[in-house]
């Protein structure tokens, strides 16, 4: 056998360059890169092995670990999980900034691979610096935070485990069911001690996503299910996406004449102005879908995690003769509500349904049902998002109108990214998406902070069109630093930073609930007299060396949007907004209300909440 002698950090290196992937441009690598901070347990090993390969893997330097694994996520999704990164840290606050990121990804089944480095394998200088010392445990570190979220969880404390562990974590990244974050733990002494590795190991693999086929049973269960079905509706979620089954989904609705709703994770697969498109659906859905969810009698629900903004937390779909099919590639989601079954891969699972159904289409009038709600919600989407003419309480601008005014001057392919706030409903009920991947809105997690650093990573995956982030001002605050990642690597990002003076959205919910504004908009919170100083989100940006300006209107935003699409670098335009005001439709959800209260607000908010959750099946 012939063998070539090189550090675990090396080998691992020269592993990852020789994984490809079949994607629909070919053959393509992997792993597009390697985002990286270095402290102890990463420069040394790993640090020099990336270094050697720096023209053919690039390794790029973020400004916070959490930021660069966004980056990586987000592009990930933007490539259907087909290409992705890595991200390295050092031992301690390194890696466990990074866990958070971890989370969102878990949540969102987005590949990314994580190598943290780690304490001693020989424990040798132990207590090292940033190592959390266990009392009861030496094999604790940092890095078992990952486990939870991590669907596969290694640590490296010999070279010659990743011959056996690298292949494994390969098949969960490119698995359509067990994909997600992995997790490899590198000891830095480990990292930089050789081995004698057989060469085949760096054989070039090319990997394609496996398509699973659907149980004749439960198809033939479906088919005859649907086929008993009058008023049928489609829930299209981000399964459709990965699955890359865009066109068996329209042509799926479009011959059997169903109509198509569309998850946060589902929206851009089907175009919003297509005859079968009804909207989004559930808790920051569309009156048109939600309309429709509530009268159906088969929901068929395609590659959904069915959470609960989707289902109105199990309130939505209320006709009571409903059934529910989850065609989907994970048993894991296929069994949820009860419901029926389709394990399958989401483009071929539409193919065998539709081939099955045959001439079958749902009861004449059902779709024209779904057309003319979704007209009248195409009504309310020109008024609401509208320059003027739309009343708020501040008299500032809404976010529907901000949204309205970017739509207005971005181009059908640029890529809008949002992750928390209000926004993220207002985004659901009311982008006119027009392309497939258009609309990049991670709301598994709603991570704040998500938002600029995802937007990186999107544009990474999408050089030749705009990236418009829109973001608030608390989500900004959170987490902003890989703006100045942007303009460093010349990625070039359009921020919108609409500035409502505090966490708007969690204020809205506070008074829903029957509870006091407090803590939540800024002029709720404890501060120096006269209240908090007003933040210069234009100067801030300014300072990370975007170009930014603050507008006054709709008007200007505007203008300031043709400015900033003409612009080659990052530009950032911000705001004031107004905190009260979001955009119709929507449906209930489950915020548990407090049982006693000394606030009659809240006890008429809890007496509300006893009855909406009767509607609930348990
Ligand atoms: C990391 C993180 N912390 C807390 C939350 C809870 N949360 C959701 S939205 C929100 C406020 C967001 O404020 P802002 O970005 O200004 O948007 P707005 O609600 O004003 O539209 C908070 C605190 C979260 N989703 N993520
Ligand atoms: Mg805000």
């Amino acid at each position: 056998m012939k063998t070539i002698k090189l550090t675990m950090a090396q080998a691992l290196v020269r592993y990852l360059m020789a994984q490809k992937v079949q994607t629909n441009d070919g053959v393509q690598p992997m792993f597009a890169g390697v985002w990286g901070i270095f402290g102890h347990g990463n420069v040394a090993g790993l640090g020099e092995a990336l270094h050697e390969v720096k023209e053919t893997l690039p390794t790029y330097r973020a400004h916070n670990e959490q930021g660069m694994a966004h980056a990586a996520i987000a592009y990930a999704k933007a490539h259907n999980r087909r290409q992705m990164m890595a991200c390295t840290t050092s031992i301690g606050p390194g890696a466990a900034n990074m866990v958070t990121a971890a989370a969102l990804a878990h949540v969102n089944r987005l590949p990314v691979l994580f190598l943290p480095g780690d304490t001693f394998a020989n424990r040798t200088p132990d207590p090292v610096l940033q190592q959390v010392e266990s009392f009861g445990d030496p094999t604790i570190s940092t890095n078992d935070c990952f486990r939870p979220v991590s669907r596969y969880f290694d640590r490296i404390t010999r070279p010659e485990q990743i011959i056996t562990s690298l292949p494994q974590a390969m098949r969960v990244l490119t698995d359509s069911v067990d994909c997600g974050p992995v997790t490899f733990c590198l000891s830095q002494d480990v990292q930089a001690e050789a081995y004698d590795f057989p060469e085949s190991f760096f054989d070039e693999k090319v990997h394609r996503v496996r398509r699973q086929g659907a149980d004749t049973f439960e198809l033939d269960e479906a088919i005859a299910t649907l086929k008993a079905a009058k008023n049928p509706i489609i829930i299209s979620g981000g399964g459709v996406h990965y699955s890359e089954a865009y066109s068996e989904l329209h042509e799926f609705a479009e011959k059997h004449g169903i109509p198509v709703a569309e998850t946060q994770a589902g929206k851009g697969s089907i175009a919003w102005n297509h005859p079968n498109y009804v909207g989004a659906i559930g808790v920051t859905g569309s009156n048109a879908a939600n309309q429709l969810a509530q009268k159906a009698d088969v929901v068929l629900a395609v590659g959904t995690r069915l959470q609960d903004f989707t289902t109105a937390s199990r309130t939505l779909f209320s006709n009571p003769e409903a059934t529910l099919i989850q065609l989907n590639v994970a048993a894991f989601d296929a069994i949820k509500h009860n419901a029926q079954s389709l394990v399958v891969d989401a483009k071929l699972g539409l193919q065998a349904l539709s081939s099955g159904l045959e001439s079958w289409s749902a009861q004449s009038g059902w779709l024209a049902e779904g057309q003319d709600a979704i007209a009248t919600w195409n009504q309310y989407y020109d008024k609401v998002t509208a320059a003027e003419g739309v009343e708020t309480r501040t008299g500032l601008p809404s976010d529907a109108q901000v949204l309205g005014a970017v739509k207005r001057n971005v181009n059908p392919n640029d890529v809008v990214v949002c992750a928390a706030g209000g926004l993220p409903g207002d985004l659901h009920k009311l982008w006119r998406t027009d392309q497939a991947k258009g609309y990049h809105v991670e709301y598994g997690y709603s991570c704040m902070g998500y938002e600029i650093a995802g937007g990186l990573g999107v544009k990474m995956a999408n050089p030749d069109n705009d990236v418009i982030v829109v973001v608030g001002d608390g989500s900004y605050m959170m987490m902003n630093s890989e703006l100045a990642t942007s303009v460093m690597m010349g990625h070039k990002l359009i921020v919108v930073v609409l500035d409502n003076r505090g966490y708007g959205c969690i204020n809205r919910l506070q008074n829903a609930t029957g509870g006091a504004p407090f803590n939540n908009l800024l002029e709720d919170c404890v501060t120096i007299e006269g209240g908090a100083p007003k933040l210069d989100f234009a100067a801030h940006a300014a300072a990370m060396g975007a170009t930014s300006e603050k507008v006054g209107s709709i008007a200007e935003l505007e203008q300031a949007m043709a400015r900033a699409k003409a612009a080659d670098s990052t530009y950032v335009v911000t705001l004031d907004t107004d905190p009260y005001l979001t955009a119709d439709g929507g449906y209930w959800w489950d915020v548990a209300v407090p049982e006693v209260s000394v606030r009659t607000e809240v006890n008429t908010a809890r007496e509300n909440y006893v009855d909406a959750k009767k509607k609930q099946p348990y």
